[in-house]
């Protein structure tokens, strides 16, 4: 009698517990994240108020823009009513002014943030730091057809790249000017890693284009360690509907390596890079990761 007492209110604290979970899981998942949860973790860069509009710029890591592959993402608040604009047509676009010319760089059209509201993305590569006297200038435009919103500039501090490479720019055997830069791993693992990278040519100093159906060989070596490498690595080949360069990068142990890359264009033509044999025991171009 009293095991079977027992057994029961057993059974209705497990049950309780249960039902609690479940209600609780169930209101998490319809909870629609605000503004503010949207951004929870990003860094905000700048915010650049015109007219009714406010235009919130936020990068992925922290630290400043930087030469080479940033992340960026927006949201767009009207201030006479105080919401954010969930469906705004948003367009930005780069051009350093230098002492004697100004020029682009590679950079993404700004798409919605998947599942979000408020927030927009994008990114750009750029090419070159900022300093004293050449500068980097954004404009944000928010455009309803062909009119004209809001638009907005900023002047964006780019640092020159740090610690381990993850952008090359390069001219190919075509005579060509290409920017390849690593995006992901950003936190490599022991084993299989998914890697991806943006591949752009430049057509002249305001147009960089990406280019399709190259390849991005990867071979990875371990220079502190007799330059060994690792098995099983996929060369990186142009993903049409991701639109983006994806491979699969075996790194067989933590420490410090060096991705030797060669590109080839489409028909197999070495563009730059160098294969590791003999007496060469890196690439003219390669990438770094260290873990
Ligand atoms: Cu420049």
């Amino acid at each position: 009698m009293r095991i079977k007492f027992i057994r029961t209110i057993y059974i209705i604290i497990i049950a309780t517990g249960f039902i609690i979970q479940l209600s609780s899981c169930s209101t998490y998942d319809i909870k629609t994240l605000t503004p503010q949860e949207e951004v929870a973790g990003l860094t905000k860069l700048n915010e650049i108020t015109k007219g009714d509009y406010t235009f919130y710029v936020f990068k992925k890591d922290t630290g400043s823009l930087k030469v080479g592959y940033n992340e960026v993402y927006i949201q767009l608040k009207n201030n006479t009513t105080g919401k954010y604009i969930e469906n705004a047509n948003l367009s930005w676009k780069p051009l350093m002014h230098m002492s004697s010319m100004s020029h682009a760089c590679p950079y993404s059209a700004i798409s919605k943030v998947d599942g979000a509201n408020s927030l927009y993305k994008g990114y750009f590569i750029f090419i070159m730091a900022s300093d004293a006297t050449d500068y980097w200038e954004v404009t944000y435009n928010y455009t309803n057809g062909t009119d004209t919103i809001a638009k907005v500039s900023d002047k964006p501090t780019v640092k020159a790249a740090s610690g381990k490479i993850r952008y090359q720019s390069f001219k190919g055997t075509d005579n060509t000017s290409y920017f390849l830069a690593l995006v992901g791993p950003t936190v490599p693992k022991v084993g299989t890693n998914d890697i991806t990278a943006y591949l752009y040519k430049k057509v002249d100093m305001y147009t960089f284009i990406p280019v399709e159906n190259y390849t991005v060989e990867i071979d990875p070596r371990m220079p502190d360690m007799d330059n060994h490498t690792s098995p099983n690595n996929v060369n990186l080949t142009y993903d049409a509907t991701a639109k983006i360069y994806k491979g699969k990068l075996n790194l067989s142990m933590t420490g410090y390596w060096k991705i030797n890359l060669i590109v080839k264009d489409a028909n197999g033509t070495v563009l730059k890079g160098d294969a590791i044999t003999g007496t060469t025991t890196a690439s003219s171009i390669y990438f770094e990761l260290e873990f």
